[in-house]
């Protein structure tokens, strides 16, 4: 009988490694997950798929780890002894990384050496394959459109910066050292769990709460820039695809199609039925209710960046041609499950605030 593959998966309590986690688990991987210490519990995105360690046989193992300290990442990886490594784990908001920028290089970009360094060190090379998630950020000042593989870089923030170098730091160690490694260069891609400072997710959460009087207003930064927003489960699956291939290469995983910040707003306030009239331009303009007159969107320039990303486009021709990939999930279809569940979360807020109480089978 085979072994089960072992995976090991960074970053397994974001958005991603969570999806990933699951996906894994049900192609009959043994999966572990590096966490990180927390003040609070910090699993919810994964709570679903928790497996008690005193019981023999556990699918599902977490260890406590930090991209940023060594010697942890190679006591994993030496008693894990991993198939596959997907490196998930990163400080991934472009806004903060302007905030935390020494921290973000050493995370983001010295954390993916640490990884390569470690399976170099306990002689893996043949063995493990690593999977590094790369960002369509990189391309920030677009060269070319739509962006692919061999479009050329233009990194516009502490965070891409720093992806950059774990980018090429990946194709390096492939080609120094022979390790099956790939970058999967993904556009934007969001689900109901997506981190709520983004601004998918923070534009559902609020409009849920302002449609049920939880809330009187969003607050955006750059309505403009435009997004290719694809589903987090749909690029899961490429992840793991990539390593699954007879030779280690780079891909671009993305939509082809593009919508701007206001796009998402309209989208997700037709979902909740709020009809969505905008007036005047740039930082002056506002959102409005037309069936109440309410304004319910402003701009706040504290959320515009000091260099911006204003356009993504990219092409996953070959995606599509060498993994035999096109996305599921249309944008629609995703922009209707994230209200869909953040109205469920804001109508318990609701219960509570009115009753005080809330019950379990509300609104199922
Ligand atoms: P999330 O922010 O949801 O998750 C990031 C994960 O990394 C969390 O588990 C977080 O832990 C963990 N983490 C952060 N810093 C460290 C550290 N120093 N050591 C160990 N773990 C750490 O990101 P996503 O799931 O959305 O993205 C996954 C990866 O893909 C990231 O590397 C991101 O940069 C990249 N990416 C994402 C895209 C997207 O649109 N989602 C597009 C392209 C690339 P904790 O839960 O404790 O915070
Ligand atoms: P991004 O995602 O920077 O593309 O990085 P984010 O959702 O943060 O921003 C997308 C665009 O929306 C504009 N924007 C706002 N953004 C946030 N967060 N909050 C706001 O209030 C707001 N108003 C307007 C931004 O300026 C930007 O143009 C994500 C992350 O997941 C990265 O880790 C990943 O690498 C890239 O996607 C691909």
């Amino acid at each position: 009988m085979n072994h089960p593959k072992v995976a090991l998966i960074t970053g397994v309590t974001g958005q991603d490694g969570a999806y990933l986690a699951e996906l894994l688990l049900k192609k009959g991987y043994i999966v572990h997950g590096v966490k990180r210490r927390s003040s609070l519990f910090n699993t919810d995105r994964i709570d679903n798929l928790y497996q008690d360690p005193h019981v023999d046989n556990a699918k599902f193992k977490l260890h406590y780890g930090d991209l940023t300290d060594s010697t942890n990442l190679i006591r994993i990886i030496q008693q894990v002894q991993p198939d596959e490594i997907y490196n998930l784990a990163a400080m991934s908001h472009v806004a903060v990384s302007f905030e935390t920028p020494e921290y973000t290089a050493n995370a983001d970009g010295i954390g993916t050496l640490r990884i390569l360094e470690a399976i170099r060190i306990l002689g893996l090379e043949k063995k493990t394959r690593f999977y590094q998630a790369s960002t369509s950020e990189l391309y920030g000042l677009v060269q070319e459109t739509p962006q692919k593989e061999t479009t050329p870089f233009y990194p516009r923030s502490p965070y891409a910066v720093a992806k950059m170098y774990a980018f090429w730091i990946t194709v390096n160690y492939r080609e120094a050292y022979g390790i099956y490694a790939c970058n999967g260069i993904l556009f934007n891609h969001e689900s109901p769990i997506r981190g709520e400072t983004f601004v998918t997710r923070k534009i559902t959460r609020a409009l849920a709460r302002i449609k049920l009087d939880l809330q009187d207003c969003l607050y955006l930064g750059n309505m403009d820039s435009l997004r290719d927003w694809g589903h987090a489960k749909d690029y899961v699956e490429m992840q793991w695809l990539m390593l699954q291939q007879d030779k280690p290469e780079d891909f671009v995983i993305a939509t082809g199609v593009q919508y701007s910040v206001r796009d998402f707003v309209n989208a997700a306030a037709l979902e909740l039925g709020i009809q969505m009239r905008w007036e005047g331009q740039g930082v002056d303009e506002k959102g409005y209710d037309a069936s109440t007159g309410k304004c319910i969107v402003q701009v706040d320039p504290r959320y515009f960046r000091p260099t911006e990303v204003e356009t993504l486009l990219g092409d996953a021709t070959k995606a599509r041609q060498k993994l035999g990939w096109t996305p599921q999930i249309s944008f629609q279809e995703l922009v209707s499950e994230m209200v869909r569940s953040d109205l469920k979360s804001a109508q318990r807020d609701e219960l509570v605030k009115k009753h005080g109480f809330t019950t379990y089978d509300y609104h199922e």
